[in-house]
């Protein structure tokens, strides 16, 4: 079952994005070769681009990390974006895969693949068991879907591709744009600059009721390369921390971790998405991997980099 990376040559598709980035830190501890290309040389929405890339670049293995992501709000107004984009790059990506002899595939899901109304903790079982939460369909139907092709591969050629879906992340490389981003580089930001310009509230989407467990990014890149490794099976892996929050509490940590004590506006204009989403990751744990950080010190290390990075203010 397990799979040497020695030698290999591993391509990471979405590079430039915080998981596949996090994906390339990761690896480069590895003794494999690693392949990224970026847009300008290879599309992946475009199929004759990448069966062309493909077929001349022949990698080993992938590292399917290429997606069109947003929070909530970015879910939302761009319903073809994240439907059509992210059907196109899996389709393209992991059928490339296959004409090109590539030896072990990694697909990365999400967490909101489940049901709104999912018995908590999710376990794995509870794939297409019940409606969709409305705000993010489109990106879950697509990410569905590209598990369903890397089970269809497996199931009809034998192919070893295999599928992961980590909770809500966080870390280096994440979007700070207010109206696309994510809550926690969105609160990391308004904190920020709530506190830089002697503010003393900060505004926070929906009630502050809803539950989300969240995710260091460099702790899911470690559990992919354990799964590229170790992991070879049809049923897709939930990665999760186990760390699980309200928003209002999330708010009040990142407060501390910035060092602003402000009042919080709970603005009930903007939708609250799913009540609550903590993935059972119990199954990871049993094949061997489970080394998720503190999420304070997770947030700590996220503001310190962002700020090192000089990403302050940046789309
Ligand atoms: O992180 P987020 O945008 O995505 O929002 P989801 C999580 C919760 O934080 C929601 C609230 O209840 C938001 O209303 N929130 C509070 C905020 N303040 C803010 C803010 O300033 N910005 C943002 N963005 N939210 C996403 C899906 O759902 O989860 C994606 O839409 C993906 O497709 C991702 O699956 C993992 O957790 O609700």
């Amino acid at each position: 079952m397990s799979y040497a990376l020695h030698g290999k040559r591993v391509w990471v598709a979405g590079h430039r994005g915080m998981v596949g980035g996090a994906v390339v830190r990761r690896l480069a501890r590895e003794p494999c070769e690693i392949i990224v290309a970026d847009r300008g040389v290879v599309d992946l929405v475009d199929q004759r681009a990448v069966r062309d890339w493909m077929a001349q670049t022949r990698p080993d293995a992938v590292v399917l990390a290429a997606a069109r992501v947003g929070g909530i709000a970015a879910n939302n107004q761009y319903p073809v974006d994240f439907l059509y984009d992210n059907l196109m790059i899996e389709a393209n990506v992991i059928r490339s895969a296959h004409a090109n002899g590539v030896e072990k595939l990694l697909f990365l899901g999400s967490s909101c693949i489940y049901p709104k109304f999912a018995e908590q903790p999710i376990l794995e079982d509870a794939l297409l068991s019940g409606p969709l939460e409305p705000t993010n369909e489109w990106y879950a139907v697509a990410k569905i879907a590209g598990i369903k092709l890397c089970q269809a591969y497996r199931r009809q050629y034998g192919a070893d591709f295999i599928s992961a879906q980590p909770t809500n992340l966080y870390g280096p490389g994440d979007n700070y744009d207010l109206e696309t981003s994510h809550v926690l580089p969105a609160l990391l930001r308004k904190f920020h600059e709530a506190k830089l310009a002697g503010e003393t509230s900060v505004t926070v989407w929906g009630s502050g009721t809803p539950l989300r467990e969240f995710l260091h990014v460099d702790d899911l890149a470690d559990a992919l390369v354990f799964l590229l490794k170790h992991y070879s099976d049809s049923l897709p892996l939930n990665v999760g921390s186990g760390v699980e929050v309200s928003i209002r509490e999330l708010a009040e940590t990142i407060g501390r971790v910035v060092g602003h004590d402000a009042e919080l506006i709970f603005d009930a204009t903007k939708p609250d998405g799913t009540p609550r989403k903590l993935m059972d990751s119990s199954r990871l744990h049993q094949i061997g991997w489970n080394n998720a950080r503190d999420l304070a010190e997770g947030i700590a290390h996220t503001y310190a980099d962002w700020l090192d990075s000089g990403r302050r203010g940046a789309a």
